[in-house]
């Protein structure tokens, strides 16, 4: 072959069409196939969506279950979060391990970790995703009186919101949208007060987020939004408007609401009023002043609002629905490339 040829008009012409196949999926994508490319409003093409992988999410609720409850001060919470902290370490560009003690409403002195997993930490547009990784010590709503003091597998009430964010965040090693996101574990929500405890005391619950709000992982730490992810789960799943949702982030609420529908999910979430949860994003929004929502599971048709199994021994893999997880992991996914 003419030489001359060769290296300055093929050679070239080669390394130029690799360079282009290479940039336009910088990461390379094997395994998870591409379901669609989203478009912004001005018209421009964004990075592909990734398709959201339901078998893999299942499987990482079913993980966190299999080591037990998840309970603050015991092995089984040690080594759970331990395997936490390894999995964002291998999605995420950086992880921060966020150790307190805290002091819970019976007086016990609770050793907890908060995880945070940042993509992009360099990036100051960012969305915040989050979900609680402990469970409850007592199965305190369980039928059989003889449960109340026995703690629960949380398989929706804790392992699944963990579950989806961690299939977002494998899908994320690979593929990002052009915004920063955070994945945060926050421990202790579960600790609030027993239900044979006369009074309420509202803050017994969400130890982990109270302390990530007063002392967050960087100082200045800011989003333009959240989604709390919580019993994201379970059989006939309805997702309602929470009311602090819609108190302090109420665009957020229609935002998400809309994309679900869009996606076919309009029989999970319903455009419909839910009561106030106190939950983790309470205090992210109160504290923090971060606009965050929660997804979070509301029935009518029980007595305390929730799906049936809550605060039960119950609460266990069979609780688990893998298409509410794909109608929620779908969501949360489009909402972050479309941002
Ligand atoms: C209260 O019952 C006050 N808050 C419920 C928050 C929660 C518990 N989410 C999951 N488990
Ligand atoms: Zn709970």
């Amino acid at each position: 072959m003419n030489l001359k040829l060769f290296s300055y008009i093929i050679f070239p012409a080669i390394f130029l069409v690799f360079m282009i196949s290479c940039g336009s999926n910088r990461s390379g994508n094997a395994g998870d196939t591409t379901s669609r490319s989203s478009t912004s409003e001005s018209g421009e093409t964004r990075v592909p969506m990734p398709a959201f992988n339901t078998d893999s999410a299942y499987h990482f609720v079913e993980k966190q279950v299999a080591f037990g409850p998840r309970v603050p001060n015991t092995a089984e919470h040690e080594a759970c979060g331990d395997w936490l902290q390894n999995s964002l370490e291998r999605f995420a560009d950086t992880v921060y391990v966020q150790h307190a003690r805290v002091r819970a409403w019976d007086g016990t002195v609770l050793n907890i970790r908060n995880f945070i997993g940042s993509f992009q930490p360099e990036n100051n547009r960012r969305i915040l995703l989050c979900a609680h990784w402990d469970t409850r010590p007592w199965a305190d709503h369980d039928p059989d009186p003889a449960n109340h003091f026995s703690p629960i597998d949380g398989a929706n009430d804790g392992a699944s919101g963990v579950g989806v964010l961690l299939e977002i965040a494998r899908l994320l090693s690979k593929n990002q949208p052009d915004i920063g996101i955070d994945i945060i574990f926050f421990d202790a929500e579960d600790y609030g007060q027993h239900d044979q405890r006369q009074g309420i005391d509202r803050d017994t619950w969400a130890l982990g987020s109270q302390h990530w709000s007063r002392t967050p992982h960087r100082p200045d730490y800011n989003a333009r939004f959240g989604i709390l992810l919580d019993m994201v789960g379970a059989h006939n799943a309805t997702f309602r408007h929470e009311g602090y949702s819609m108190l302090y982030a109420p665009h957020i609420v229609r935002k998400v609401w809309q994309i679900a529908r869009q996606e076919g999910f309009g029989h999970y979430f319903i455009n419909d009023e839910g009561g106030h949860i106190m939950d983790d994003h309470y205090y992210i929004n109160t504290i923090r002043n971060i606009p965050v929502i929660n997804i979070i599971d509301q029935r009518r048709d029980t007595p305390h609002g929730f799906f049936p199994y809550w605060h039960t021994v119950n609460d266990k893999m069979d609780a688990i629905d893998p298409n509410t997880l794909h109608a929620v992991g779908t969501t949360v996914l489009r909402v972050i490339f479309e941002e």
